[in-house]
């Protein structure tokens, strides 16, 4: 199979400013490339460095994707069982920024699940399901998460994650507290501090919540070395995140007190690697879970088909769709009762709005 290769970049204005770890957003910028076979059947992938999050620059991805894109197109494509196991750095020879290698990767297999007509999910897993739950997000004043929190409940979510970090010790505790008065036991309770908290204040945080049902804590400590201590001192289970490619997946089982380890294919190398690393949770028995950087639709898609195939059961960190004020796909993906389901958004050869991408020239 021969390609050509195009791309575009996007700004899709959110509905609120998004608080990120030094600053605000109120737009989601990223750039879209599009693989076409003879036969015109296209691939999309998306390439979004979520800043504060992903090391590269926008413009640094773009740098990338136009080399990849000049170096794949008139080429053949790698199979996707080829492209699964090995990536597509070792095809390219050359290294890439993780948005990129996830960008590029997603544009072959849906190209390849358009030529073959088997969904992407099913290149991974044969017994993938078309939908998966996802954990509600509550971001905000303790109003604001408390009515959020009941709506979600209502509305069937099966579990829902609270941030916290940001304020008072006292305010956090208050706030997880009034959260889980209104979410019935039945319901996976998670909270994520972004790395806000010392050891100390942890500590005393997490033995005022332990009693709480919590599922896990994501990133409770600025200092992840301590986390088995933290386990130790509060009894509460903890996430690896922002410090997941810190510790080598092989230390995984060892480590007391992990109870998953949140994967961001766009922020930790791409397709290729997510499928690694899920794998490898599973044998050491960690919950692997699938979770967005707040990519469009476009890259969603693909997200919730590795988060279907590789961890069907989890609720993933994929509800992140309602922050944007404007989609890119003709027919929206939605959360509907706490799932996402993405039967139907194989083709999106005639769902993008192409009126909403800036072309650019790709070398
Ligand atoms: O802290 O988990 C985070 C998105 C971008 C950057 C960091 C994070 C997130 C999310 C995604 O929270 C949604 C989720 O995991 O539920
Ligand atoms: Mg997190």
């Amino acid at each position: 199979m021969m390609i050509s290769a195009r791309m575009y970049q996007y700004r899709v204005p959110l509905v609120r400013p998004l608080p990120l770890k030094s600053h605000r957003i109120s737009d989601r910028e990223g750039l879209l490339i599009q693989f076409t076979d003879e036969l015109n059947r296209i691939g999309w992938g998306e390439i979004a460095p979520l800043p504060g999050f992903s090391i590269e620059s926008l413009e640094e991805a773009r740098v990338c994707s136009a080399r990849a894109c000049h170096t794949l197109r008139g080429s053949e494509l790698p199979e996707p069982a080829v492209l699964l196991e090995r990536g597509i750095e070792s095809i390219l020879g050359y290294a890439c920024p993780s948005s990129v290698t996830f960008g590029v990767e997603s544009a072959i297999l849906t190209l390849w699940s358009l030529v073959r007509g088997i969904e992407v999910r099913r290149f991974v897993n044969e017994w993938a399901p078309d939908a998966i739950p996802v954990n509600g997000l509550l971001t905000g004043s303790t109003a604001t998460v408390t009515e959020l929190a009941k709506r979600m409940v209502a509305d069937g979510y099966t579990a829902l994650k609270l941030k916290v970090g940001a304020e008072s010790v006292e305010a956090e505790i208050e706030k997880t507290k009034a959260v889980r008065s209104v979410v019935p036991s039945q319901v996976k309770f998670r909270l994520d501090a972004n790395q806000a908290c010392d050891f100390d204040t942890a500590v005393r945080f997490g033995r005022a919540v332990n009693g709480l049902e919590l599922e896990y804590i994501e990133e409770p400590l600025s200092d992840s070395a301590r986390l088995e201590q933290f386990h130790d001192q509060t009894g509460l289970v903890y996430a690896l995140d922002e410090s997941v490619m810190k510790y080598s997946a092989e230390e995984w089982g060892d480590r007391e007190g992990l109870g998953a380890v949140i994967l961001k294919p766009t922020i930790l190398g791409g397709v290729a690697a997510a499928y690694r690393l899920a794998r490898r949770a599973e044998e050491m028995g960690v919950k692997p879970i699938i979770s967005s950087s707040f990519e469009s639709s476009v890259g969603t898609v693909t997200l919730a088909n590795l988060a279907c195939a590789l961890a069907p059961d989890a609720a993933s960190g994929l509800d992140t769709l309602s922050w944007f004020a404007d989609d890119l796909l003709i027919n929206p993906v939605r959360t509907m009762a706490g799932r996402l389901n993405i039967s139907g958004y194989e083709a999106f050869r005639t769902v993008v709005r192409t009126d909403l991408l800036k072309a650019m020239t790709a070398r």
